[in-house]
């Protein structure tokens, strides 16, 4: 691994915001691929704090520490992840369900989908199933994109789909699910259109559900 990557690593996994800013910015400046420090740098490193938890090496106050300075990376990131000069692809309402504070896969797919020139309507975390359905009654989005991190929030991203069922909103907007215990034999029972394992790939779904 580039010792740049690996700092920027270690800097995630120790919660240090002022070496993971500056380790970013050495490895634009080294011109390292944006993917290589986001899969190797980053998203590898929030690996190792949830192996860290697990065993018990790290309580909740060191992964909340690690989630800060891999939130603070992405902000450096942003402007490199977006690409510009791109036109409307669709309008799209994303939220981590009801339950769930879990926002750094979902802030990525959603910089990502920004990216790809979506226009983005972020609910944030904890967003209840009355809220998803508020949001896509108001901002007539094509897709409605929502994260699940727990094994115990991931049945509210049926509840959604019911209750869009329920509200005759359903055949509006297409439903895509993602988050680390979604599958996607899951999303297909739960009725959603997509599923998608990570950011990239969550906007590759995203284009073929609006196509
Ligand atoms: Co939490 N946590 N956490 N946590 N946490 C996990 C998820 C866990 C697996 C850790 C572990 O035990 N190994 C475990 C869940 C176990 C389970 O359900 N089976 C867990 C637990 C138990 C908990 C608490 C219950 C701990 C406690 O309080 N005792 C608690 C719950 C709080 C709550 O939500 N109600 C909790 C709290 C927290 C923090 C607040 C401290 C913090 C979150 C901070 C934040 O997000 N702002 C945190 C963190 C950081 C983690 C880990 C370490 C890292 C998650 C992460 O950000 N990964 C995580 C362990 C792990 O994942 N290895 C863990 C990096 C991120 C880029 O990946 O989110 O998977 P991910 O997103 C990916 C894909 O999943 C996909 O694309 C992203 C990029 O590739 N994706 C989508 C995500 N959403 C998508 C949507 C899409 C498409 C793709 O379409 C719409």
């Amino acid at each position: 691994m580039d010792p740049i990557i690996q700092e920027i690593f270690d800097g995630i996994v120790s919660g240090k915001r002022d070496v993971v800013i500056e380790r970013i910015n050495a490895a634009l400046d080294a011109k390292l691929p944006i993917e290589t420090i986001v899969n190797e740098g980053m998203i590898a490193a929030m690996g190792e704090v949830g192996r860290r938890f697990e065993s018990g090496d790290f309580f909740v106050p060191e992964m909340l520490v690690s989630a800060r300075a891999m939130q603070t990376g992405m902000n450096v990131l942003k402007p490199y992840l977006a690409e510009s000069d791109i036109k409307s692809a669709g309008k799209v309402v994303i939220g981590t369900v009801k339950g769930d504070l879990h926002d750094i896969g979902k802030n990525l797919v959603s910089v990502m989908l920004e990216g790809a020139g979506f226009q983005m309507i972020d609910l944030g975390t904890d967003v209840p199933a009355d809220r998803f359905v508020e949001a896509v009654k108001a901002g007539q989005p094509d897709i409605l994109a929502m994260s699940a991190l727990l094994t115990t929030t991931m049945p509210n991203m049926k509840l959604v789909i019911q209750t869009l069922e329920e509200t005759g909103l359903r055949s509006q907007v297409k439903v895509l699910v993602g988050g680390a215990p979604v599958t996607e034999s899951y999303a297909m029972q739960i009725g959603a259109d997509g599923y998608s394992p990570d950011a990239s790939r969550a906007v590759s779904m995203a284009k073929k559900l609006v196509a």
